[in-house]
């Protein structure tokens, strides 16, 4: 489909920027896949690298490719994250974690020097007004919610589908996917979820504009954005 040759075109461009020796953040979701893709041809030429994963699909489908692994302990400070949004807007702050992998996907990129993100038409918005997906400890999931709803927020638990019950994420909590209409202010809305009791991360990527290119999959080409 259209949008697989665009998110190709996205992945594939983002593996090229991997240079022999570095350490790389693997994003969660079906865009890093491409990238994923082609770091494997790379590896197979030559590529001497090491794929740090942020999930365990992430973990899975990179040994499936070959791709040589290490986790966030052995390298506490990476080269270059790659992963991919849900929604941008033009300072280059975004949402994820409609994977639920939120959480461990920011540890990544917080620890990347570089944090490339790839993605397709789609995703680019001139405001933040999607669901903003929140990890809590079930222990303080209720509380967590009606303190979300204080902040003006419409919070769901993420209910599996071939699951009975709530979506568990790699760690072993719930996800509560939150409504809040356009976000007018995504810093403090991010700080302020991060802030309740309970909560382990929340999908709202602020803090990293400085260092993200976002790379846009065209049909025939990419476009690269970076502020
Ligand atoms: O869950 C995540 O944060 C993923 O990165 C997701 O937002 C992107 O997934 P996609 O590449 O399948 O759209």
């Amino acid at each position: 489909t259209d949008a697989n040759i665009m998110k190709k075109n996205a992945g594939y461009y983002a593996a090229e920027l991997v240079e022999d020796g570095m350490i790389v953040g693997l994003g969660t979701g079906s865009t890093v896949f491409f990238a994923m893709e082609k770091l494997s041809s790379m590896i197979n030429g030559g590529l001497d690298i090491v794929g740090v994963p942020t999930s365990y699909q992430a973990m899975r489908r990179a040994r499936e490719y070959g791709i040589p692994l290490g986790t966030l302990d052995d390298y506490p400070t990476l080269d270059l994250a790659i992963d991919g949004a849900d929604q941008i807007d033009p300072k280059l702050r975004m949402i994820k974690g409609r994977g639920a992998a939120q959480t461990m996907e920011k540890c990544v990129c917080d620890a990347a020097d570089s944090f490339i993100v790839v993605s397709d038409p789609s995703k680019l918005s001139d405001r933040l007004d999607a669901v903003v997906p929140v990890e809590v400890i079930p222990f303080a999931c209720s509380t967590m919610m009606e303190t979300v709803r204080k902040l003006g927020g419409v919070p769901v638990v993420r209910e599996g589908v071939k699951k009975d019950g709530p979506v568990i994420t790699d760690s072993g909590n719930f996800e509560i996917d939150c409504s809040f209409g356009i976000i007018k202010d995504p810093e403090s809305l991010e700080s302020r979820l991060n802030n309740i009791p309970g909560v382990l991360s929340c999908g709202l990527f602020t803090q990293y504009s400085s260092k993200t290119r976002v790379v846009i999959g065209k049909k025939n080409d990419v476009e690269v954005i970076l502020l």
